[in-house]
C-alpha cells in the first residue's frame, strides 16, 4: 500500500503544479509585448490541463525539498518540465507517429482542434519551458539558471528524448537487442525523470556530488517506471488480445518484459527499489519521501 504522507505529497504537488501551469497558460503576464493566438492557446490548454499525473514536477518540487532550496523555484522549474512532456505528448499521438484518437481519456490535441494546431502546441510548450525557467520571475541564479536550460535541452533532445523517440521509430523496422532497448528507453522516457530528479540539485545550488547522486537516482526510477509500464502494456495486451489491431496488438514487443517475461520484471522492480533505498541513505529521513517514490513508480497501475 502506497503511504499516505506520500499520497498527500503527491496530491499537494499536482494540485500546486496545475495552478502554476493555468496561471502560465492563461493571459500572457507580458501583455502588450506579445499576443497569444487563442485558438493556438486553447489547443495548448487542452494538452496540458486535462489530469496527468504530474509526476516529473513532482520530482523536481521534492528533490529541492531535500536540500531546502526555494519551492517557488521549484514549482516553475517543475511546470516547465511538465510542458516538455506535454508536448512530447501531444507529438507522440500524431498521425505520424502513435496515431492516437485518445490521450488521458480525452481526445488527442489534434483530434480535437486539428494537426497543424498539435504540431504547434507542442513547439509553443518546448519553448515555453526555457523562457519560464529563464524569467526573472522563477528567481534563480544566472548560473541555476545557465544549469537548468542545458541540462534541460539534453534531456529533451537528440542525446535525450527525442532521439529516443527516432530510436523507437527505428525499432519497428529493426527491432534492437537488449542493450538496445534499454539505451531507447533511458532516452525516451528516462531523460526527463532523471532531470525532474537532479533538478533540485541545481536549483539549490549544491555540489556536484549531490548533483549525480540524484542523477543516478533519477536513472533507476526512470528504469522502474518504464519497466512497470511496460508490465501496464502487458496486461492490456492479455485484455484486449484477439480484438487489438494493428499498432494496439502487441504493445508490448520489443520491452525487457516481453524478453525477459513479467516474473523476471516484478524481480528487478524489487531491485530497482532497493537501489533507489541505497542511493539515498546518505539524506537520512529527509529523503523518505523519494524513497517511497520509488515504490510508487515501481506498483503503478496507471
Ligand atoms: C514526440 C519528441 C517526442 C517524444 C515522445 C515520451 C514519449 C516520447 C512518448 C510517450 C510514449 C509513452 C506512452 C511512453 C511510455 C512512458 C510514458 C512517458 C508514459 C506517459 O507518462 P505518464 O505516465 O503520463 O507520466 P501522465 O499522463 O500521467 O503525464
Amino acid at each position: 500500500m502506497t503511504a499516505p504522507f506520500f499520497t498527500d505529497r503527491l496530491d499537494d504537488a499536482r494540485a500546486r503544479v496545475e495552478a502554476c501551469l493555468a496561471g502560465l497558460l492563461g493571459p500572457d503576464p507580458r501583455a502588450g509585448e506579445t499576443t497569444r493566438p487563442p485558438t493556438l492557446m486553447a489547443a495548448i490548454r487542452h494538452g496540458v490541463l486535462n489530469g496527468g499525473k504530474r509526476f516529473r514536477p513532482f520530482l523536481v518540487i521534492e528533490s529541492t525539498r531535500l536540500f531546502d532550496g526555494p519551492a517557488q523555484a521549484a514549482l516553475r522549474v517543475g511546470a516547465a518540465l511538465e510542458c516538455i512532456h506535454c508536448y512530447s505528448l501531444i507529438h507522440d499521438d500524431l498521425p505520424a507517429m502513435d496515431d492516437d484518437d485518445l490521450r488521458r481519456g480525452r481526445p488527442t490535441v489534434h483530434k480535437a482542434y486539428d494537426e497543424a494546431s498539435a504540431i504547434l502546441a507542442g513547439d509553443s510548450l518546448l519553448t515555453l519551458a526555457f523562457d519560464i525557467i529563464a524569467d526573472d520571475e522563477t528567481a534563480l541564479s544566472p548560473e541555476a539558471r545557465l544549469k537548468l536550460v542545458a541540462a534541460l535541452s539534453r534531456a529533451a533532445g537528440i542525446g535525450g528524448m527525442a532521439g529516443g523517440q527516432a530510436l523507437d521509430l527505428a525499432a519497428e523496422k529493426t527491432p534492437p537487442d537488449e542493450e538496445g532497448i534499454v539505451t531507447l528507453q533511458a532516452m525516451k522516457t528516462g531523460a526527463l525523470i532523471r532531470f525532474g530528479a537532479e533538478a533540485g540539485a541545481m536549483i539549490a545550488g549544491t555540489g556536484e556530488d549531490e548533483r549525480r547522486r540524484l542523477h543516478r537516482y533519477g536513472a533507476v526510477i526512470g528504469l522502474a517506471f518504464q519497466l512497470a509500464d511496460d508490465l501496464l502494456d502487458l496486461t492490456a495486451d492479455a485484455e484486449t488480445m484477439g480484438k487489438a489491431t494493428g499498432k494496439d496488438a502487441g504493445r508490448g514487443k520489443g520491452t525487457l518484459v516481453a524478453l525477459h517475461g513479467p516474473e523476471w520484471a516484478e524481480r528487478r522492480l524489487g531491485e530497482l527499489v532497493t537501489e533507489a533505498e541505497s542511493l539515498l541513505s546518505p539524506f537520512g529521513a529527509k529523503a523518505e519521501v523519494l524513497v517511497e517514490a520509488a515504490r510508487f513508480v515501481a506498483r503503478r497501475k496507471s
